[in-house]
């Protein structure tokens, strides 16, 4: 589990002699216990998360620093000062001032030590229900954001419809009595307490979103549930872009939702593995700079480099900066695991492939009447899938790569030309078959081959250097 960052406690104690504090600290640790001390005595969490000496094993996953930093960023609003979760020397000059011994407010703190359920068999129950969806997708979106933690780990859960349960369910609007009032649409879609007695484990929704079954408008209770869970469980933030305790919502068709294997890790680490002979694995985030980095499928357009790779892509802008998008953020109806691509400058579009189906795509997203299968292009029907793509702006021709032939296509004549397929290595001498990916760029083809490409001359027909790590392209 990949937990974010700890914000370093106390960087700024050295510049203490410029504020007129009482006491003069005298070293780090000093300052260290005394903003410990405060932060227990006055943020008390709703269940008594006091700030514990850390834990050494892995499940340490609320860590005592993050508990640190999120009840300084909670003294720091209160205050009016700079929420900076670190205890800054404006911050401890505050601390130093007298004060009366009522704690400042019993808000809602979800990181609170490190607290785990101590029994496998959790109850749970829905209070009440949203007037977005039928009560019956209701239960059913809840009952599946549970299978997600269960199938995982050795934690049951059972529905309770009378009595209080561990996990109580309930949707609210602004405030409603715990200290975190929710903000209308938008912003704030939940929120979970982690497990403890009374409120804690419970998640709240807030019933100002659209809360749906399927599909991409509003948010999916499903997804929004399966992640307050994960904080009813005791799992904090990941830094894991593509994890569901990722801190942002991202739409994913919920029908192909698989747990994230970084979030399997998190789990496990607190409560460990299934009763299951075999152990459940689940999709891993692609790390651009990993030398075993290899393309799905590269497309182009306007401009910018798509470089595929499963529910992913990385976008280039030119020669700037890298950054991991969704492909389902993007074009919610497109699969993952892309197998080929290319710009079709002619007509200003991006067509992509899996299977024998392809997508035509612009700025605005997918054109209606797609998918449409690849037959219609003028392929034979053995042609089960297509290995790689590109377009030769200058000829507008594209090249499809399928095994060890390829074809062509005239954009503008829109047809398949004649004499084809013909044989990958007669015609690009020193490229063998089963390419990932192929690119035109700035006169050469690059046939991106696992983690190496290939860069062949069209001109002098042959390859100028085969040594390239096809992350290269991706700045690393
Ligand atoms: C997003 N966050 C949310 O409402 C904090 N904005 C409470 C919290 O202040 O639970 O973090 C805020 C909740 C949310 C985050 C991620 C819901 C998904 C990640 C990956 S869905 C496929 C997915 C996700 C869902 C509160
Ligand atoms: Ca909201
Ligand atoms: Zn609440
Ligand atoms: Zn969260």
């Amino acid at each position: 589990m990949k937990s974010l960052p700890m914000v370093p406690l106390l960087l700024l104690s050295f510049s203490f002699s410029t504020f007129a504090a009482p006491v003069v600290p005298d070293s780090k640790d000093d300052d260290m216990n005394f903003v410990k001390k405060y932060l227990n005595d006055f943020y008390k969490s709703p269940d008594n998360g006091t700030i514990a000496p850390p834990r050494n094993d892995s499940a340490s996953l609320y860590n005592d620093n993050d508990l640190v930093t999120e009840k300084l960023k909670q003294m720091q609003s209160f205050f009016g000062l700079k929420v900076t979760g670190k205890a800054d020397a404006e911050t401890l000059a505050v601390m130093r001032k007298p004060r009366c011994g009522v704690p400042d407010l019993g808000r809602f703190v979800r990181t609170n030590g490190n607290p785990k359920w101590e029994r496998n068999e959790i109850t749970y129950r829905i209070v009440n229900y949203t007037p977005d969806m039928h009560p019956s997708d209701v239960d059913t979106a809840i009952h599946k954001a549970f299978k997600v933690w269960s199938n995982v780990s050795p934690m049951t859960f059972k529905r309770l419809y009378h009595k209080e349960a561990d996990i109580e369910i309930s949707f609210y609007l602004r405030d409603h009595g715990d200290n975190s009032p929710f903000d209308g649409p938008d912003g704030i879609l939940a929120h979970a307490f982690g497990p403890g007695k009374g409120i804690g484990g419970d998640a709240h929704f807030d019933d100002d979103e659209f809360f749906t079954k399927q599909g991409s408008r509003g948010h999916n209770l499903f997804l929004v549930a399966a992640h307050e869970l994960g904080h009813s469980l005791g799992l904090s933030h990941s830094t894991d872009p593509g994890a569901l305790m990722y801190p942002n919502y991202a739409y994913t068709d919920p029908h192909l939702f698989r747990l994230p294997q970084d979030d399997i890790n998190g789990i496990q680490a607190i409560y460990g593995k299934t009763d299951d002979q075999i152990q459940p694995t689940g999709p891993t985030t692609p790390q651009a700079c990993d030398p075993r980095t290899t393309f799905d499928a590269i497309a182009t357009f306007r401009g910018e480099m798509m470089f595929f790779k499963d529910r992913h892509f990385w976008r280039k802008h030119s020669q700037e900066e890298v950054e991991l998008l969704f492909i389902s953020l993007f074009w919610p109806d497109l699969p993952s695991s892309i197998e080929a691509g290319y710009e079709n400058y002619e007509k200003d579009q991006v067509l992509l492939f899996k299977g024998n189906k392809y997508w035509t795509l612009n700025e605005n997203g997918i054109l209606p009447g797609y998918p449409r299968i690849i037959y219609q292009l003028g392929f034979p029907k053995n042609v089960k899938k297509i290995d790689a793509a590109f377009n030769d702006p200058e000829s507008g021709k594209t090249y499809f790569f399928v095994g060890g032939k390829y074809w062509r296509y005239d954009e503008i004549r829109q047809s398949m030309e004649k004499g084809y397929p013909k044989s990958i290595n007669k015609d690009f001498p020193g490229v063998r078959p089963r390419i990932d990916a192929a690119l035109k760029h700035e006169g050469y083809i690059y046939f991106f081959q696992g983690t190496k490409v290939i860069q062949f001359d069209p001109n002098s027909n042959q390859v100028v250097d085969s040594t390239q790590k096809s992350n290269r392209w991706l700045n690393c």
